[in-house]
């Protein structure tokens, strides 16, 4: 028999969701997760009693259905009257459901979620998420750096321990971590490379949304505030684009991948000068206390270096501590459908133990 219950709502059936919905219909626990809420942007699916809807068949019958989805104000009053307590899963990347956290948040409700928006954004709505109080639910957020890695539990063990961090430095896109991997490991052109991580599917369709660095920004903004930086938003510290200027602002993504091609000896160079001192270029994100520093951008690492090893599109990231002053290094899969949606589960799972 179910020791408890708890009551889910998801919004978000895409990639991560889908993946998400897979992993918690074949969940075995003492704790019954009854979906009671599935949303995407355009229909829902609503147990209007808060009996479990089917996680069996909840494609088709999202399919089928022709219910659109609430409101914010009309979903928080349904989770409000939930007769179990509620674990909101946000499975989408949207600002607005983001905003809305802190009314979660106030109402009891707890958050799991991938979506980086929330803890990303303006200092203010951070300060918001993270000072409620006894009765206000609980929030995890691991899959927003790093997918499934073990990256912002272990930082939040760090610090809440009274360890004192020194520096953070890593490498956070799965999409730049293979292109520079690549692009040092191979003679192959970097427009070609970039096509070629496009087509994987590493990308976002248009790549420049990753080649920008503003990804990498909100993952690092993210880490530096759990450390205590106070950074005002991801536009706030120096972020290195490798977009060339010219191609900055050309209006699709296939212009620019067509475009790509005539800048290649500029990233030729690069690698050329980093060769010739026994380095490679790696896109790292960084955070440096003693200097007061958080920045986003290409670097050249010793080739010894645990960076420059790193395989595929994994992620890699290092913690130097009082308590670490030789890195704690965390690496691996850092990117990926199912990957992401296990860090979402396993919040799930961490937050059902407090309930
Ligand atoms: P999709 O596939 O676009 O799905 C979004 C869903 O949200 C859709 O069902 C849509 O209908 C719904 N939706 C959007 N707005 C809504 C609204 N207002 N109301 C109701 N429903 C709404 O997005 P994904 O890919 O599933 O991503 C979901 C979240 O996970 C995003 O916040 C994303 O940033 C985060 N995430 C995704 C991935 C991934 O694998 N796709 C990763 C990490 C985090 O590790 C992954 C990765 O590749 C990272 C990165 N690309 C890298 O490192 O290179």
């Amino acid at each position: 028999m179910a020791s408890k219950t708890l009551n889910i709502a998801i919004i978000g059936a895409g990639v991560v969701g889908s993946s998400f919905l897979k992993q918690l219909a074949s969940v075995k626990s003492q704790i019954s997760y009854n979906l009671i809420l599935l949303s995407t942007s355009r229909k829902a699916l609503i147990s209007k009693d808060y009996k479990p809807l089917s996680l069996q068949s909840w494609e088709s019958d999202l399919a089928k259905t022709t219910e659109a989805p609430l409101s914010l104000d009309e979903l928080l009053q349904f989770l409000k009257k939930s007769p179990e307590p509620v674990i909101f899963v946000d499975n989408t990347s949207n600002d607005s459901i983001a905003n809305f956290y802190p009314s979660l948040l106030q109402n009891g409700i707890s958050i799991a979620t991938p979506n980086k928006k929330a803890f990303s954004s303006g200092l203010s709505l951070w300060n918001e998420i993270f000072n409620g109080n006894e009765s206000s639910g609980l929030v995890y957020h691991e899959a927003t750096v790093g997918a499934g890695l073990p990256i912002i539990g272990p930082l939040n063990d760090i610090v809440n321990t009274g360890d004192k961090v020194q520096k953070i430095e890593g490498i956070f896109s799965g999409s730049l971590s293979f292109i520079l991997n690549t692009f040092s490991s191979s003679n192959q052109k970097f427009s070609d490379i970039v096509k070629k991580a496009k087509e994987l599917g590493y990308t976002e369709p248009d790549p420049r949304d990753d080649l920008n660095g503003l990804d990498v920004a909100r993952k690092v903004t993210i880490l530096a505030r759990i450390a205590g930086f106070k950074v005002e938003s991801p536009t706030s510290f120096p972020v290195n684009s490798l977009i060339p200027k010219p191609l900055e602002s050309v209006s699709s993504g296939e212009e620019y991948l067509q475009k790509l091609p005539d800048f290649d000896h500029e990233m030729e160079q690069l690698k050329q000068e980093a060769a010739a001192d026994n380095k490679v270029l790696r896109f790292v994100g960084k955070v440096d206390f003693p200097n007061n520093l958080v920045s986003v951008g290409i670097e050249k690492y010793d080739v010894a270096h645990p960076f420059a090893s790193l395989k595929g599109s994994d992620n890699v990231v290092s913690f130097q501590t009082d308590r670490y002053p030789n890195p704690l290094i965390v690496q691996g899969a850092g990117a990926g459908a199912d990957v992401t949606a296990a860090g979402v589960l396993a919040d799930v799972f961490k937050i059902a133990q407090r309930l």
